[in-house]
């Protein structure tokens, strides 16, 4: 995560989207110079160099679209290629750059500047690509907060998509804090708001016994805002989760933005991903928020079998006193994490995600 990385322009700008302009292509690959000149990136790879030495400038990548990367640099705004000088033999990631790094870049016109080096990230939140799952989908770098964003009734709640967010977010070294928004739609009285209620209370006590922050919230209330705000101050902080549980409503609500949501006709269709490319918002108050596009699932890259015991705090303590040392909890005699759900100690919610993530982790394993 450290090294100093670059890629191809082309398949960091367009990944498998190949429904673009083919002159645009063309035009983004005619700047790619590491297709033209071999002996530099062999120098660059032998010796990187001191950005104060080439006059290379520093900015922040605030999104990634078609064109380029849009780089702030000051008070202006930067459409940046890649240079291809550090390219790996063969990289697992699927792309090498994202929103949030922090970049050195040559300004070659007026607006237009070339990427040559990546600071090293401090924090990187990332999942398992959606299609082939053998790379990693790089989401945003820099971040301190992931807020991992759900609603009650439209959508429903999905608690298993939450403790995939949270280990992914403490293994890319960030805090989690889950948001349930539209919370204004649990007083409706409906067999499916009454369904959600008794989730909500079940999702406040397994997450406060796991020492995970759950925010709730409604834009239409008011609930929880200055609570989120409170947690969003000087920080860098990242929305994520489904499409239509109002991401972008929150930070329109927060920073008085006119970003695109989902209509009220849309809003009950499943899915109607309003917001199409992830962005950094840089926030008055200092700090910056970052909305990204819903996802539909999400895998954490790279999460080893034995690793997950870890993420999963109570289960972790509770374990130390099963009669096997490694038991996995899941069969086992003697376990002390079964006798704690058959108590009541450990909830269910909880225990259940912990089993089926082992499971999703197995299956990936035996098809390797
Ligand atoms: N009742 C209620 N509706 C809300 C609330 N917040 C957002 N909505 C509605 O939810 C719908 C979806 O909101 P968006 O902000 O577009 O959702 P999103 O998470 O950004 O969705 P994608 O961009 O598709 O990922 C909109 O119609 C909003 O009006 C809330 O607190 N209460
Ligand atoms: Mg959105
Ligand atoms: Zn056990």
């Amino acid at each position: 995560m450290s090294k100093w990385i670059a890629c191809d322009v082309e398949e960091a700008f367009f990944g498998d989207n190949r429904k673009l302009n083919k002159q645009e292509r063309k035009k983004l690959k005619a700047k790619d110079r590491s297709k033209f000149k071999k002996t530099d990136q062999d120098k660059m790879l032998q010796k990187p160099v001191k950005p104060v030495e080439q006059h290379l400038l520093k900015g922040r990548v605030l999104s990634v679209t078609p064109q380029g990367f849009q780089v702030q640099y000051e008070n202006s705004l930067i459409t940046c290629t890649l240079r291809g000088i550090l390219k790996k033999e063969k990289s697992l990631q699927k792309n090498l750059v994202t929103v949030g790094d922090l970049v050195y870049f040559e300004l070659l016109d007026d607006n237009e500047g070339a990427i040559s080096h990546i600071e090293p990230r401090k924090s990187v939140l990332s999942r398992a690509d959606n299609l082939s799952r053998k790379k990693e989908q790089l989401i945003a770098a820099n971040v301190d907060t992931v807020f991992i964003v759900s609603s009650v009734v439209f959508p429903p709640l999905k608690p298993s998509l939450l403790d995939r967010y949270i280990i992914a977010a403490k293994k890319g070294g960030m805090q989690p804090v889950i948001v349930i928004n539209k919370i204004d739609l649990l007083k409706e009285d409906t067999p499916a708001a009454e369904e959600e209620r008794s989730l909500v209370e079940m999702i406040k006590a397994s997450y406060s016994h796991a020492n995970i922050p759950v925010l709730f919230i409604s834009i239409i209330s008011g609930e929880g805002i200055s609570e989120l705000e409170r947690a969003m101050e000087n920080k860098t902080s990242v929305f994520s989760g489904q499409s239509g549980v109002g991401k972008t409503s929150l930070i329109n609500h927060l920073i008085g933005s006119d970003f695109k949501t989902a209509s009220p006709v849309e809003k009950t269709k499943k899915g109607a991903h309003t917001t199409t490319t992830t962005q950094l918002i840089p926030l008055q108050h200092g700090g910056f928020c970052i909305d990204t596009p819903g996802i539909k699932s999400f895998g954490v890259w790279n999460l080893k079998l034995d690793e997950i015991e870890n993420y999963f705090s109570e289960i972790h303590a509770l374990g130390l006193h099963c009669k096997y040392q490694d038991c996995s909890h899941s069969h086992e005699d003697q376990c002390a994490v079964i006798q704690a759900v058959e108590q009541g100690e450990i909830l269910p919610l909880r225990y259940h995600s912990y089993l089926a993530l082992r499971e999703s982790v197995g299956e990936d394993y035996l098809r390797r």
